[in-house]
């Protein structure tokens, strides 16, 4: 990992590691005392991270248990072993990144808002330029300004899109889509969908049909890849288990990291729906959308050296 690399993933995980950090430091500054009330005052830094309840219990556990035995000596050395801690949470043992996979077919689903747009055509941009063959799919057809929006992303990859009129049947674009990908010879498919419909009932029917559609006509591998917004924390956290249950849920994108102090979500989604997080977006742009790493994540947010 270059330098830069780790400033830009270090700067968008700031506000999270400002706060949290803030709160680590008041500890610190106690003394070497090691107390119910250094334990306690640990555990509400970490929730207040939206770390989650479970992980949160368990890790103050396992620090716990440790300076028990005498290997953490004082409060330094306390928060030095958070990180890793941290990153032991957020690690998958089975996690495959599918989006490099060649060739794969991906289904992208969320809420309305998350991201999942501006998440496809970062992967797009990225993938073109390591000289993919990238077709995008555009499945939301609910909305005009949705299918011009992907449009402008597909633009800038210079990747060719499937796009169809505003009311058109979102399956009916992905098989298209699936088609056009075969006949292309592209070897990432990135199809994008809907968010909002009248109930959630209605959403999960929908791209339950799309996806048995792709998966019917894809000769490459698909993987769904849901997109979760870091701001909605706890809710998004719901939301995620519903898609999962309803749709199926092969990996998450955790975006707008840049946008909150609650970065220690992604502890929660590892822990709650045993996904791997692959990909997190902090901030707009191109760029902004990178390979999540256990120990470079846990290292940003803790900030601790
Ligand atoms: N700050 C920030 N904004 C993001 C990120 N990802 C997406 N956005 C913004 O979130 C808004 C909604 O994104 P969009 O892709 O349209 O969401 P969709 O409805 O799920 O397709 C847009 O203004 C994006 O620029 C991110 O990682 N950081
Ligand atoms: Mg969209």
């Amino acid at each position: 990992m270059s330098a830069a690399w780790f400033d830009r993933l270090s700067a968008g995980l700031s506000r999270t590691r400002e706060q949290l950090s803030g709160q680590l430091n008041v500890l610190l500054r106690r003394g070497p005392d090691l107390d119910d009330e250094f334990w306690n005052d640990l555990e509400e830094a970490l929730i207040s991270a939206d770390m989650g309840a479970p992980a949160v219990g368990e890790m103050v556990a396992r620090l716990r248990d440790a300076a028990t035995r005498q290997a953490l000596p004082d409060a330094e050395a306390v928060l030095q072993h958070l990180a890793e801690e941290i990153a032991r949470e957020v690690t998958l043992p089975e996690a495959v990144d599918f989006l490099d996979e060649r060739p794969v077919t991906i289904l992208v689903i969320g809420i309305n808002g998350t991201g999942k747009t501006t998440t496809v055509g970062k992967l797009a941009k990225a993938a073109a330029e390591e000289g993919r063959s990238v077709l995008i799919g555009s499945a939301d057809t609910y909305r005009a300004a949705a299918v011009e929006q992907l449009h402008v992303w597909a633009d800038r990859a210079s990747v060719p899109i499937v796009e169809r009129e505003r009311g058109t049947d979102p399956a009916s674009v992905a098989f298209e889509s699936v088609r056009a990908a075969h006949a292309s010879g592209a070897d990432l498919l990135l199809i994008d969908t809907a968010g909002r419909l009248h109930t959630s009932k209605d959403l999960m029917a929908e791209l339950t049909k799309v996806k048995r559609i792709v998966e019917r006509e894809s000769k490459a591998p698909v993987r769904t890849l849901l997109v979760m917004d870091a701001t909605t924390g706890q809710n998004g956290l719901t939301q995620a288990r519903e898609f999962r249950d309803a749709v199926g849920v092969d990996g998450i994108v955790i975006t707008k990291l840049d946008g909150t102090a609650k970065g220690g979500i992604a502890v929660a989604v590892s822990r709650d729906l045993g996904v791997p997080i692959l990909r997190i977006g902090v901030g707009e742009s191109a760029d902004d959308l990178r390979p999540f790493n256990a120990a470079e994540f846990a290292s940003a947010l803790v900030g601790l050296s």
